[in-house]
């Protein structure tokens, strides 16, 4: 826990420079400063709703005051994803509560089918992580049991992993599947080959992600949804968005923190591929949309809240200047109906799928840009992200999805990646210089930051 706090070398080039929000929409949005202990205090606001109304569930409904489980059984879906959040936010009285429930009540030992990914993402990433911060081996023996249950959904024909697994029985199924729910896997499963010495985790991950590498097209994409008994393409819709979006991370993240030279192979492919068929550069911004995975032909001008990951991807990979002007383009998004719809059409600038569920992805990019930059606009157009989510989410049990964006009318669901992930962000977004060392680690899709070179 030490070593991620005391080094200030993650902000070195962080000293103050002023740049300019994009004027496009963004007249009338309230970048009023935000301050670090503000977002601690709203994350509080969320746990003691959660704490109140749905403690030993999987996550809060906000606007019923009761509580959703994902399973027959619960899982703590929102305690798990939001312990690391704690302990960085240094909540110690609330990590030590929380962790007790974890260690206490949590069990794989379920006869029920759950999806991979999920799970994968919010509970392995969030065991790992807190283990990794903590050092409690109660922790980590709950991933390795964890793990164990899953690790049989990569027993297919190609190596891709089935969608479903039963935890009791390692009985997996769902054979339609996408790249994201294919290719999610190597930082998880290869911290825990690092932290137990068994590399089955790491190998069988690696092999998923190269079996998916190895179907892209001629041009170098890949589709929505693959057949992984057969390795067939059965939708060739390409996008970097929701469906395939963590496929493309994982490839860098792993390369980078696994010190992997085919996955650094596999990114340079396919970011090449990316920024010459979905990358739709004009007057209106830089935008990255849809295209057939084949002809590379353009199907759609839309881009989402599931995009907006992308300037943190490129920023991470090197290429700071697409990195920016994406999001510019993310901010104008997010200040077309003053919070964040799902989707729109950029060419329009036209909402066209409405809710905003408490994404996180604008704010991770706006961290990792503030970070490599340190130009004080990531700051503000956090501000306006941050303001704008209090004032229409904000509920007297915690926060709330909002069923439109164009309505602002709310939704009864807190799903536990605002806890994971969208705090997490702002608050890091916000830290003192040096509180946190960005290069030590690296996020998973769910934020939770896993250690290089340990
Ligand atoms: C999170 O669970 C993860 O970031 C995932 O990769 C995509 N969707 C949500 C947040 O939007």
């Amino acid at each position: 826990m030490l070593v991620l706090f005391a080094c200030a070398a993650a902000w070195a080039g962080c000293a103050s420079k002023t740049g300019t929000l994009p004027d496009e929409g963004g007249k009338n949005a309230d970048d009023t400063p935000v301050t670090r202990e503000q977002v601690r205090e709203e994350f509080r606001h969320a746990w003691n709703g959660y704490k109140q109304y749905a403690w030993g569930h999987d996550e809060l409904k906000p606007l019923s005051k009761g509580y959703k489980d994902w399973y027959q059984e619960p899982l703590l879906m929102t305690p798990v994803d939001a312990l690391d959040t704690m302990i960085i936010m240094g909540l110690t009285a609330e990590a030590r509560e929380d962790k007790e429930l974890i260690v206490s009540s949590l069990s794989f030992d379920q006869d029920m089918e759950v999806l991979h990914f999920e799970l994968c993402i919010r509970l392995l990433g969030g065991l790992l992580s807190a283990y990794e911060l903590d050092g409690d081996q109660r922790l980590l023996d709950l991933a390795v049991d964890l793990a164990d249950r899953m690790i049989p959904v990569f027993d297919s024909p190609t190596g891709m992993p089935y969608r479903m697994v039963n935890l009791k029985t390692g009985k997996a199924s769902g054979a339609v599947s996408g790249p994201a729910q294919v290719g999610t896997y190597i930082l998880e499963y290869g911290t825990l080959s690092r932290l137990t010495g068994n590399p089955v985790y790491y190998d069988r991950a690696k092999r998923a992600l190269t079996a998916l590498y190895e179907r892209r097209s001629q041009i170098g994409l890949v589709g929505s949804a693959i057949d992984v008994n057969r390795g067939w393409w059965l939708v060739g819709d390409s996008s970097v968005g929701g469906g395939i979006d963590s496929y493309y991370e994982y490839l860098l993240k792993g390369s980078l923190l696994f010190n992997d030279p085919d996955l650094m192979a596999m990114w340079e492919g396919s970011i090449s591929a990316i920024n010459a068929h979905l990358a739709d550069d004009s007057a209106a911004g830089l935008w990255y949309g849809h295209a057939g995975m084949n002809s590379g032909r353009r199907t759609a001008a839309t881009f989402g809240a599931l995009d907006a990951f992308f300037p943190a991807a490129l920023a991470l990979g090197g290429d700071l200047g697409r990195a920016a002007r994406l999001e510019d383009s993310c901010y104008r998004m997010w200040t077309l109906a003053g919070i964040e719809p799902e989707m729109m059409d950029y060419r329009k600038m036209k909402v066209v799928f409405g809710p905003y569920p408490l994404r996180p992805e604008i704010i991770e990019s706006a961290y990792y840009l503030y970070h490599y930059t340190g130009d004080d606009k990531y700051r503000r157009m956090g501000y306006v992200f941050f303001n704008s989510t209090v004032k229409y989410c904000r509920t007297e049990a915690g926060y709330a999805a909002l069923a439109d964006v164009r309505a602002k009318a709310k939704s009864d669901a807190m799903p536990s990646y605002f806890l994971a992930e969208t705090l997490k962000y702002y608050y890091l977004l916000f830290a003192e210089p040096g509180e946190f060392n960005f290069d030590n680690v690296i996020f998973n899709t769910e934020a939770h930051p896993l250690f290089k070179n340990r």
